[in-house]
């Protein structure tokens, strides 16, 4: 069953080829993570899937990039600029954000704010003691997903970055994101791991 399982994954992502695979970050399985940066914008969208493998329910409740990344990734004019402008409403923010239906029209839908955090259900055990993980957790296109703002051009034509999400439990967990990724560099099969 467990066999029949994996497979069924791996070739989903065989055939998925913009997604990544699934990877262990402490106790969260997390996978699909991508950031997209429309052509020439500051503001972009990041997208990923989260799995508490753990029996304990946490709470996603903020992310920001990773600063370390920031600063060697900082072109030579980047760093000449920070040093005269000092611009805090400049600085790379990321927010977590979800489409909301308007009031007035069901159909018509907006980005808001999370303000209070997005719950990570618990993983559990059945009766046979066999784990059965938690609901996945989806930031999607048209739904939740990771609002970044004010990120540098260096940065956007990166391949990836590192973005910290801060667990209320787990605390900070670093993540790699593709950036804009393509589907050739993508397409290989998902190697198989044991849970
Ligand atoms: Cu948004």
């Amino acid at each position: 069953m467990k066999r029949l399982f994996t497979f069924a994954l791996c070739s989903f992502f065989l055939y998925a080829p913009l997604l990544a695979c699934p990877e262990m970050y402490g106790t969260f399985e997390i996978s699909n993570q991508k950031i997209v940066f429309l052509n020439g914008a500051e503001v972009g969208a990041g997208y990923l899937t989260i799995i508490q493998t753990s029996p304990t329910e946490d709470k996603l409740v903020g992310a920001k990039i990773k600063t370390e990344n920031m600063e060697e990734k900082k072109s030579f004019f980047e760093s000449l600029k920070s040093l005269f402008f000092k611009d805090n409403n400049k600085q790379p923010t990321v927010e977590l954000h979800d489409h909301i239906p308007t009031a007035e029209n069901p159909e018509i839908v907006t980005m808001k704010k999370i303000i209070d955090g997005v719950k990570i259900p618990a993983a559990s055990k059945d009766k046979n003691g066999k784990v059965i993980l938690g609901k996945p957790v989806k930031f999607e296109s048209g739904g939740k997903h990771l609002m970044l703002y004010n990120f540098p051009e260096s940065i956007r034509k990166s391949e990836k970055t590192e973005i910290i999400l801060t667990f209320e439990k787990a605390g900070d967990v670093s993540v790699e994101f593709p950036i804009n990724p393509t589907n050739s560099k993508e397409e290989k099969p998902c190697p198989h791991h044991n849970h």
